[in-house]
């Protein structure tokens, strides 16, 4: 071969990123930047290096599951990959999760997080999984008020420590269950008053015979003898020594001895099986039907010894994407647990993990657009045909530039909810908080004093426009993400789509976002519930926009205009922000998208559920658009005035003309038609 084409290659991902540099120069004060600016820029350093590199070298490597020792014994061990273990190590040393509740600079900590969340994830091969659902069961655990469980489990989940470090898993779908989690089969027996004995499974309905539970085999402890694993917990007899293990020991025996539960149940879709600890929705035995008579659990996956406990993972998941995650099928055989927070409302309990999730899953989003995007511009520069550099042809110029327009946008959204969460989250809990991660690691975790940020506490309308934006920006940010890393794939020609380029994982890993964490037309009714103009499947009509407050009736209709008011003044704000002509057209567009969805709105409410479901989508993504360019444009009036750049601008200008408002009404009628 006479020619080889240089592959891409990446710089420091923070040196290299205007957009996410523009951008915290703008929101963070500048004592925080200069303090927290040498590990973001590190942690790009690393994306772009040493991380980026055992990547590619490891795109191969894959989880596997081990059913059965040499002798016979079932053990169901998971071994992750390399550099999953090695993302582990340094998402405890940067604190990933444990910034946000650190919240060394208030509620912008949660900001921090994300950027380093957001340089992170696109170089360890989705370990933002773990990480995500960790963040979430820690808010989770901090709202239900269930201290015992905040005492037992936080501090190992915000450990610095990486002997001491939990991750946490999210056990929701079922096989009935799905989106539709109120159809969860599984089911939650309460054991005998001071005994650890097992009452005995409850009958299953279930039509095929693996889903029925086997009557336990009780151990010597009184337990189920399901398992014995090699242990991969690290939370075993080795680890006694460790400081948070023997402060919590003794409540830990103290709880064995009170009544408990026990989950029979299969989880059909269970994330990050490798993870300590899982929060997990079960119907106690007599409760309803549906989400309310679902009751949110915690549980630990082995003992001290490292057995799981009364777990058996059937199989991984041979999924299209995010392979790199250890995804079982699970059966609960009298698994014992602990309820979080009442026997009932597991749904709503357990909300806030995914509002957490939910974030994570759109930081996610914009940051594998921008690792696309990254190596795509390398590309170009480096590749020659038709006679000059691909990034000098006028029409790949403009296709990235089409992609950098959408990913730009979609930066500012993430980011955005980013910084209404940490507001949200500081609301007069910064003392708890503190407290918390000084008992969790036994020392500061870091030196030096708290910097407390002078951003405003979040007020009711924010509170509402943070409900509302959340499914928005995660619905939003997940299709942006699989149609940029489609273009990203084609920028590259054969080689976007010959696996060791490791271009093809771009791809397949981004398809998952829309899906988890609620697809986007799960999403898109969540967003009309948010503004109060649809019920739920399983009828529910109460808002819950104000923290410890539902609305109904009369209430309602005022909830539901305050929740769109909400949004309207939003964007108003960020459109007042721009005086530059060069914006005026982008200030327009949005003006008349948000005109149109206000309009929309009302008149199609009168119409009827059909007519409103039927458009949910159109619906929310034009307000997840229109939030973007606000946003943008916001942002680009301040780069103009303070860093005499006029980039963002250009992708104001850009995504303006590329799709804001989608609100076409289509009828119903031909829809019924069209359906195959
Ligand atoms: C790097 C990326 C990070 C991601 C990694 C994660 C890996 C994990 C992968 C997974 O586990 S994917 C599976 C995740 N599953 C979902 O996201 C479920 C999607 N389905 C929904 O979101 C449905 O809308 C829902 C299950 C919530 C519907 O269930 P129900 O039983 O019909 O509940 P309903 O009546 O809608 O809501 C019950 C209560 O919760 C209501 O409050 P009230 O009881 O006061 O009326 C709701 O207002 C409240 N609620 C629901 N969603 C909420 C919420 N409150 C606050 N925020 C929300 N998001």
């Amino acid at each position: 071969m006479s020619f080889l084409q240089s592959p891409p290659s990446l710089g420091n991902q923070y040196d290299d990123d205007r957009v996410l540099r523009s951008y915290l120069a703008r929101v963070l004060p500048e004592t925080m930047l200069r303090e927290i600016e040498p590990s973001l820029r590190e942690m790009g350093r690393r994306a772009g290096g040493d991380l980026y590199r055992l990547q590619l070298a490891g795109s191969l490597n894959e989880p596997t599951l081990t059913q059965w020792d040499a002798w016979g014994n079932r053990i169901d061990h998971v071994e992750v990959t390399p550099l999953w273990r090695e993302a582990e190590r340094i998402a405890v040393d940067y604190g990933l999760v444990a910034t946000a509740y650190e919240q060394r600079h208030g509620s912008l900590s949660r900001v921090h997080q994300c950027a380093l969340a957001y340089l992170f994830a696109p170089s360890t091969d989705i370990y933002s999984c773990p990480l995500a659902m960790t963040d979430g069961a820690v808010r989770t655990l901090l709202s239900s008020g269930n201290q015992a469980l905040i005492d037992r489990a936080v501090p190992h989940l915000l450990t610095r420590n990486p002997e001491d470090f939990w991750t946490a898993g999210q056990w929701m779908t079922e096989l009935t269950g799905g989106s539709d989690v109120g159809l969860s089969e599984t089911v939650a027996v309460r054991t005998a008053s001071g005994s650890d004995r097992v009452e005995g499974p409850p009958v299953r309905t279930g039509s095929r015979s693996d889903r029925v539970a086997p009557t336990p085999e009780l151990n010597e402890d009184g337990e189920p003898h399901v398992n014995t694993a090699s242990g991969s917990g690290r939370v075993s007899s080795e680890n006694s020594t460790s400081n948070i293990q023997s402060a919590s020991d003794s409540k830990l025996e103290a709880r064995n001895s009170e009544p408990g539960w026990r989950l029979y149940g299969n989880k059909w879709f269970a994330s990050a099986i490798t993870s300590q600890i899982a929060l997990t929705l079960a119907r106690p035995e007599g409760n309803p039907p549906g989400g309310r008579g679902l009751a949110l659990f915690y549980l630990e996956l082995r003992d001290d010894s490292g057995r799981l406990r009364n777990i058996q993972i059937n199989r991984l998941k041979d999924k299209l994407g995010t392979r790199k995650v250890p995804t079982g099928e699970l059966t609960l055989v009298g698994t014992p647990a602990q309820l979080v927070k009442g026997t009932t409302d597991g749904v709503r309990n357990i909300a806030p993990l995914l509002n957490i999730t939910r974030l994570w899953n759109g930081i996610s989003a914009v940051a594998l657009m921008r690792r696309g995007i990254a190596l795509a511009a390398d590309y170009a520069r480096k590749r020659t045909a038709f006679g000059a550099p691909l990034s000098e042809k006028p029409l790949h110029m403009d296709t990235l530039a089409g992609l950098q327009a959408e990913a730009e946008a979609a930066f500012h959204l993430a980011f955005y909810v980013a910084e209404l969460t940490g507001r949200a989250e500081t609301a007069g809990t910064n003392a708890t908080s503190a407290m918390l991660v000084s008992t969790a690691s036994g020392s500061a975790p870091v030196s030096g004093p708290v910097i407390r940020n002078a951003a405003p506490k979040i007020n009711e309308d924010e509170t509402l426009l943070l409900r509302l934006l959340t499914p928005v920006m995660k619905l939003t940010t997940g299709k942006q993400a699989v149609m940029v890393l489609s273009e990203v794939i084609e920028a590259f020609g054969g080689a976007g789509y010959v696996e060791d380029t490791g271009l093809p994982q771009l791809l397949r890993d981004s398809q998952v976002l829309p899906i988890w964490e609620g697809t986007t037309n799960v999403l898109s009714l969540d967003t009309l519930r948010v503004l109060g103009s649809v019920k739920t499947a399983s009828g529910s009509d109460r808002f819950e926009g104000r923290p410890g407050r539902s609305v109904r009736d009369s209430d309602r209709v005022a909830s539901e205009a305050s929740a769109f008011q909400a949004f309207k003044s939003a964007v108003t704000s960020c459109l007042q922000a721009a005086h530059d002509l060069s914006l005026a057209e982008p200030v327009r567009i949005t003006g008349s998208a948000l005109a149109h969805a206000e309009a929309w709105l009302a008149q199609t409410s009168k119409a009827g559920q059909p007519a409103l479901e039927s458009a949910a989508r159109r619906f929310a993504m034009t307000l997840g658009r229109t939030m973007e360019l606000a946003l943008l444009i916001k942002h680009a009036q301040w780069s103009q005035d303070h860093e005499s750049n006029g980039r963002a601008t250009s992708a104001a200008r850009r995504f303006a003309n590329s799709g804001v408002d989608l609100l076409i009404d289509h009828a119903l009628d031909d829809a019924r038609d069209l359906f195959p």
